[in-house]
């Protein structure tokens, strides 16, 4: 099977979001309420005219709440609804309730809050002076960095800036709350983590979690952002509705959920690369200033991978990372594909290209020369193995000639003044499994309908990425039946208890081994049953092969369908309900050493790209890729994922430019035009990959490798080809600080930046 089982759907309209859900004549809808201002003291709210306008059944504020104001996932500071204070623009404050949403929103221009602003943080660095600080500072380390860099023949040390992220997922964030009997209410929510939204929803409401039933149908588009921050909003739904007894709809305007939610984490990085004369790597020493917004959320989970990804690709014998996770006014920052990873690649890659240019060698020589090898260690005490940075790197070079593509550039730019070409090759190493040993656990529940029908429920949550897909394979693969037998039904916390979010690109390796266990034992079941009817001696005389059943390899009188109805018949059990545990992983947080990653995905992108150098324009010619696939299970799913994740990425580094206000904390870029997402001119014009030979992975679901994230990190490479272009126009870059995105403003700033000689020379 190689397609997406939602592609019709998805195409024709028919796929169903929380939006088109139909729901009851008598729904209210809710409109959260928030101050303009990041960081303020409340002095009084006055509701009553907005209370008595049209429509208005409630207004409700964390006073109305009867179990615990309280949403933090990590740490527990994060109110659902602001008290005395609040910390960011946009954080929710109030919930009006109405029987139209226009008519909620139209009351929130009556009511009237009293307060007083407090001084406003968006600065990591400048929140870490002051000791605003989330979490401790946390460190790993390996070897001895003191004496690495006493022993490196060259130490080349700078700073690296990379910019937040919005997820813009197509569908905003939204639930639907509808009581049942008993004080019971079920929660139709777009989240990545139902089990999250059920946790919280209790808590919130003083509620068992039984009482709450989630049901996740599928996202359109989540990124991480519907990780953790799904939940408010289905907390907030599910409040009104045990207070109202009534169904509510909560959906976030476009404009609502920019400003509300949390991005991916902007950073701001001091290194130090410690190198031998030959160009090895010795010693690296990066402080990280992660800004984590106003409350802790997944922060120090995103730390800590930033932390475990601080060296990509390459070895280094003496490192030490210290990372700190600053408490700014700006929306809580959280998960985003990569999860802190990217923006540990992007220091590493940043000191690679500082020390290339210092000792006056390509940046590929040195990253060719570092990259991991089977039998070293990953700084945090994880044994390399099966590595495949060098076979990736060298089927890439080999498969697109990569000599050829550096002259052509070359001559390129020594023919043209107005258009400037760089490359930049960028390695990836990205471990798979929550760092969060306790979360990567999963399972499923098959049922086989006396038709012959098979129905699957998992934890997983589809979001576009193809899980259900790679689900329906495994049982099509194992029962030997078409696809068009098998649905994969929604996630829903009754049919699949304590879920972890479907995250960490884990999602199909996790369910897609739990729902394997779950069809091998059904199997067992029908093979014994198959064995007694057609008097073989024990189950291994029998095989399915194409809806058929064979005894000894030949067909028999039984196919699937007859089968099953003579189990049922015959009283055998057509359920059944598995678990799946990674094993063999655990990490120590007391020495941050361990095996945190079941293994490792790698993979090699060259980007090329072309710089107007009258305009500032840079546009992507070409991305060659070799990808580490394992051995992918899905290739239409898989290069989906790989081409999406490599414009996200691209769009990160390029063009996407968060920008808040500094006195204010309002988000400048709130809307599409100010805030611009990587579309069809920014996303590469040709993108040639190809799968790398020879990789295998028994850890992963058919021995595949998890695709989801990944690829992105491919896209920070465009930010070193656009440098590298800018250099080949000045001639020198030495002067220039790297601070992502390369935005077009930034690059023709840099492309006419005076050099040193021309300031001393005015002087
Ligand atoms: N692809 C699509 N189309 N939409 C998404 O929201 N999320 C990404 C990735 N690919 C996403 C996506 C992220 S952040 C993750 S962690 C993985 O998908 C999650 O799915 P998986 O674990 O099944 O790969
Ligand atoms: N979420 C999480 C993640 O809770 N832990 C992780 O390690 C992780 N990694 C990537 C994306 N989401
Ligand atoms: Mo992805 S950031 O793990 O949701």
């Amino acid at each position: 099977m190689d397609y997406n089982i939602d592609s019709n759907r998805h195409s024709s309209g028919e796929s169903l979001y929380i939006d088109d859900i139909v729901v009851a004549d008598s729904t209210y809808y809710g409109w959260v309420y928030s101050i303009p201002c990041a960081h303020a003291r409340i002095k009084t709210i006055l509701i009553h005219e907005a209370l008595s306008q049209p429509g208005v059944k409630a207004i409700l504020s964390y006073k109305d709440i009867p179990g615990e104001n309280q949403i933090g996932g990590i740490v527990f500071d994060e109110p659902l609804l602001a008290e005395e204070t609040v910390h960011f623009f946009g954080q929710p404050l109030l919930l009006i309730i109405a029987t139209k949403l226009r008519l909620a929103k139209e009351a929130s221009r009556f009511i009237k809050v009293e307060y007083e602003s407090l001084p406003v943080i968006t600065d990591p660095r400048i929140a870490v002076e002051k000791n605003e600080l989330l979490i401790p500072p946390m460190i790993f380390a390996s070897g001895d960095c003191e004496r690495g860099f006493a022993e490196s023949d060259v130490i080349v040390s700078g700073r690296a800036d990379s910019g937040g992220q919005e997820h813009l997922y197509l569908e905003p964030q939204g639930a639907i709350a509808i009581p049942l009997e008993g004080g019971q209410i079920k929660i139709i929510s777009s989240t990545q983590g139902p089990t999250a939204v059920q946790r919280v929803c209790a808590k919130v409401l003083g509620l068992p979690m039984h009482a709450i039933e989630v049901e996740v149908r599928r996202l359109g588009g989540g990124f991480g952002g519907k990780e953790d921050q799904a939940t408010p909003w289905a907390c907030l739904a599910a409040l009104a509705c045990a207070k109202l007894k009534n169904p509510i709809k909560l959906v976030l305007p476009r404009f609502e959920d920019m400003c509300m939610t949390g991005k991916r984490h902007p950073y701001s990085s001091d290194f130090k690369l410690g190198l031998k004369k030959d160009g090895t790597f010795h010693a690296f020493e990066v402080s990280f200033y992660q800004n984590g917004g106003a409350a802790t959320d997944l922060s120090p989970a995103v730390l800590s991978r930033t932390l475990f990804h601080g060296a990509n690709a390459y070895f280094i014998p003496h490192t030490k990372f210290v990372g700190y996770s600053a408490r700014t006014n700006l929306p809580p920052n959280t998960a985003f594909r990569g999860f802190g990873g990217p923006q540990g690649m992007f220091v590493m890659e940043a000191a690679i290209a500082l020390s290339a240019e210092k000792l006056g060698i390509s940046a590929a020589t040195l990253q060719r020369k570092n990259l991991l090898r089977d039998g070293q260690m990953f700084h945090y005490g994880q044994k390399v193995k099966n590595c495949q940075a060098r076979r990736s790197w060298e089927q890439l070079e080999k498969k697109y000639d990569c000599k050829k593509i550096e002259q052509e550039i070359a001559m390129h730019n020594k023919k043209h003044t107005l258009s400037k070409k760089g490359y930049a090759y960028m390695p990836i190493c990205f471990g798979i499994s929550f760092t969060k040993t306790s979360m990567n656990q999963a399972s499923s529940l098959v049922h086989i309908y006396h038709d012959g029908s098979v129905a699957i429920s998992t934890a997983a949550v589809e979001m576009g990425q193809g899980v259900n897909s790679k689900i329906c394979q495994v049982a099509s693969e194992i029962f030997q039946i078409q696809p068009k037998r098998i649905t994969i039904h929604s996630t829903n916390t009754s049919r699949i208890a304590n879920t972890s979010p479907t995250a960490a690109s884990s999602g199909a390796d996790l369910n897609g081994k739990s729902t394997e266990r779950a069809c091998l034992l059904l199997k067992e079941r029908l093979l014994d049953h198959a064995a007694k009817i057609l008097n073989a001696q024990n189950r291994e005389d029998i095989s399915f092969l194409k809806e058929e059943v064979l005894l000894y390899g030949k067909k028999t009188e039984l196919t699937w369908q007859k089968l099953i109805e003579q189990a049922f018949l015959n009283r055998i059990n057509l359920s059944s309900h598995a678990h799946y545990a990674t094993p063999d992983i655990y990490f120590d947080l007391n020495t941050n050493k361990g095996e945190p990653f079941a293994y490792h995905v790698y993979g090699t992108a060259l980007i090329v790209v072309s710089v107007d150098t009258l305009r500032g324009l840079a546009e992507v010619d070409k991305v060659y890729v070799v990808h580490d696939y394992g051995q992918s299970m899905n290739y239409t799913v898989d290069l989906g994922q790989l081409e999406g994740g490599l414009v996200q990425g691209i769009g990160w580094m390029s063009t996407e430019d968060l920008r808040f206000d500094d006195n204010t904390g309002r988000l400048l870029s709130s809307t599409l035009s100010t805030y611009k997402v990587c579309d069809l001119h920014g996303a590469p014009k040709e993108i040639l990959s190809n799968q790398l030979e020879g990789s295998t992975n028994p850890m992963g679901i058919f021995n595949s490798k998890a695709i989801g994230e990944p690829p992105l990190m491919y896209g920070i490479g465009f930010y070193f080809a656009v440098r590298n272009a800018i250099k080949a126009f000045r001639g020198y870059i030495d002067d220039i600080s790297i601070c992502a995105p390369y935005t077009a403003e930034k690059i023709l700033s840099d492309l006419y930046k005076p050099l040193k000689s021309q300031i001393y020379a005015r002087t």
